[in-house]
């Protein structure tokens, strides 16, 4: 089982500001397939054949299946323990009057399904779609019990095929959740990478923001990743045993006896 230093741990239970971003390998305990695991959702495809316009307007149908397919998935899964210990990290901390920013790549809302609240969706969510000519929302909700959908939907609108609110590559991040991350990467007192790569950016570059401004880094990852030579602490552990056991040891080190 995994120990943490006691000077972690009181850190921990000193800092009142505290910045966590996350990706896909927090899913992963629930389920759902990473991007970049030998197994993962890239091992078959090329990222900007499926997730950029310009591969949604090559293959539409192709495109558009393929998000069908992990919506189908993200649909039959749930929060696991990271996903609940984050609810309750940041229950404990705004308790005390600290601040606690959920920053996430993922898209598969299983944060706030957990009950994360004011979370920084960095990439969308694969759940709304939107009329890719005139971007007005529309109603189109995957279910496991309707007919499949083969192909994108057409906007009632302009006519033009519906794609999902997710951020493709090549496109920009929302600029108010992009600001909103910077801005507390650049003011917390402790920063947790967990379950991301840290390969795809702008959202790679948080972790370092911090650090530079002067925050602790801490990686949570079972495998090294670009990032890991630069983290205070490296917790080597997949995501949902090691924040549980961080934060029972962190209650432990810090309810006044
Ligand atoms: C941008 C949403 C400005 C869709 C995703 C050329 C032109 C334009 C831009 C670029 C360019 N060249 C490079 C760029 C920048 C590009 C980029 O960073 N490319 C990389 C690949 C080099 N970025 C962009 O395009 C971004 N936009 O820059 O706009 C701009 C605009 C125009 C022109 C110039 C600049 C947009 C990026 C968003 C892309 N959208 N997905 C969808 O989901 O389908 S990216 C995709 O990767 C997912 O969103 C995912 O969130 C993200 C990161 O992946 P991870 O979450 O880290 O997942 P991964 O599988 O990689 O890693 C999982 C980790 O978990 C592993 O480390 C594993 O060890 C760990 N793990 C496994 N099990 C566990 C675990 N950890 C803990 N517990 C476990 N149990
Ligand atoms: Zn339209």
């Amino acid at each position: 089982m995994h120990t943490f230093s006691d000077n972690l741990l009181q850190t921990l239970g000193a800092a009142r500001k505290i910045a966590v971003l996350t990706g896909a390998g927090v899913s992963a305990e629930s389920g759902v397939a990473t991007f970049r695991d030998p197994n993962g959702l890239w091992a078959k495809f090329r990222p900007e054949e499926l997730a950029s316009m310009d591969g949604f307007l090559k293959n539409p149908n192709m495109v558009w299946e393929w998000y069908e397919a992990r919506r189908e998935v993200v649909d039959s899964v749930k929060p696991n323990a990271g996903h609940t210990t984050l609810v309750e990290m940041q229950q404990w901390y705004e308790e005390r009057g600290g601040r606690f920013t959920l920053i996430t790549q993922n898209v598969d809302r299983l944060h706030q399904q957990a009950g994360s609240r004011d979370v920084i969706e960095l990439h969308g969510n694969i759940i709304d779609n939107y009329c890719s000519r005139c971007k007005k929302p529309h109603e189109y909700r995957y279910t496991s019990t309707a007919p499949s959908v083969k192909e994108p939907p057409r906007c009632t609108y302009c006519g033009g095929m519906i794609r999902p609110a997710v951020v493709w590559f090549g496109e920009m991040l929302p600029p108010d959740a992009l600001e909103a991350a910077q801005e507390a990467a650049e003011t917390c007192d402790v920063f947790f990478s967990i379950g991301t790569s840290a390969e795809v950016y702008p959202a790679a570059g948080l972790p370092i923001e911090a650090k530079r401004a002067g925050a602790l880094f801490i990686e949570v990852n079972p495998n090294q990743t670009a990032i890991t030579r630069f983290a205070d602490v490296s917790i080597s552990a997949p995501s949902g045993e090691a924040l549980s056991a961080l934060f029972a040891n962190m209650l432990a080190k810090n309810t006044i006896s």
